[in-house]
């Protein structure tokens, strides 16, 4: 169990309002993850874009441009998924979904943590890495039905397109459903926490600024200051894995 200390001010009510809330939602980005050993994007010296250009690793143009680079790529960050476990900030969110009244987690990470710690339905705006679809047709193909190619790739078993994994990159419209859902959460929760996320990724982002002008209570854990602290409701600065688990003892729940 986590020795992390919440802060005094605003305790109270952030107790209360998460206890009156009848619908919460908890918005996770790649902080969350950042204590299972995944790490995230924007971090200046860990982060993935620090070491790796997005331009030529996360959009269609760089997919078409070199497409092995971009697999080889995802088939490293698959193989560094594979070596992870969820850890207590998740295994506290699933907790939550079992204890609130309606308990909803949207996250955009792809690497499936959530649905680990026992969060089924956690909603994925960015995809998963564990999928993938054919570039041409938009249709998830199983790696068990795929051709694989002279040049190391897979390709469709119904058209011959190469396989692509099944994530969002820039430029690219997020899941229908996915996003609807999310922002109809959004728009009507009482209590809105955004985890361990830069808020620097639109639609993602408007998230947050929906739920607080609908009147949500907003709660940020990260722990470092983002563009959505300064209107926050509250702000824990800490780590996810650390701050979670605190909250749950705070509110009176075991995990
Ligand atoms: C901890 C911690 C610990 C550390 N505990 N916390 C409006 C304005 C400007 C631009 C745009 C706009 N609308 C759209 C755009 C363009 C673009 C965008 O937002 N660009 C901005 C960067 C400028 N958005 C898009 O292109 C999106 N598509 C779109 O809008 O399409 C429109 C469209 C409509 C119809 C037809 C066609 C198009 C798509 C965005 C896709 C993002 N994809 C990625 C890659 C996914 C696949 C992969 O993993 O490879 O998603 S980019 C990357 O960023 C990834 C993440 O999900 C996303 C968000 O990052 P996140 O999770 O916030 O991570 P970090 O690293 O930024 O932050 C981590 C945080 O954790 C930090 O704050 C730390 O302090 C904290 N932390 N340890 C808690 N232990």
């Amino acid at each position: 169990m986590s020795n992390f200390q919440l802060p005094t001010p605003n305790l109270q009510s952030l107790i209360s309002n998460v206890r009156a809330a009848q619908r919460v939602v908890a918005l996770t980005g790649a902080g969350m993850s950042a204590e299972s050993g995944i790490p995230t994007f924007r971090d200046p010296q860990s982060g993935l874009w620090a070491k790796y250009d997005p331009t030529q690793l996360a959009t269609v143009g760089a997919f078409e441009r070199d497409p092995k680079l971009v697999w080889d790529w995802y088939e490293w960050r698959r193989a560094t998924r594979r070596d992870t476990q969820p850890n207590p900030g998740h295994f506290a969110l699933a907790a939550m979904a079992k204890l609130l009244p309606h308990f909803v987690v949207v996250t955009q990470n792809i690497d499936g943590l959530h649905h680990l710690a026992g969060s089924p339905d956690a909603i994925e705006l960015h995809g998963n890495l564990a999928r993938n679809k054919c570039s041409r047709e938009d249709v998830v193909i199983d790696r068990a039905e795929a051709r694989a190619t002279n040049d190391g790739l897979l390709a469709c078993p119904r058209c011959g397109a190469y396989l692509r994994p099944d994530v969002v990159w820039f430029g690219e419209a997020l899941p229908r459903d996915a996003l609807e859902r999310a922002f109809a959460e959004a728009t009507h929760c009482d209590a809105f926490f955004a985890i361990g996320t830069s808020g620097l990724v639109e639609p993602a982002a408007a998230l947050p600024r929906f739920a607080k002008r609908a009147g949500a209570f907003v709660v940020e854990i990260n722990p470092e200051e983002t563009p959505l602290s300064a209107s926050a409701d509250v702000v824990l600065r800490g780590k996810a894995g650390q701050v979670l688990p605190a909250l749950m003892k705070n509110l009176g729940f075991q995990i």
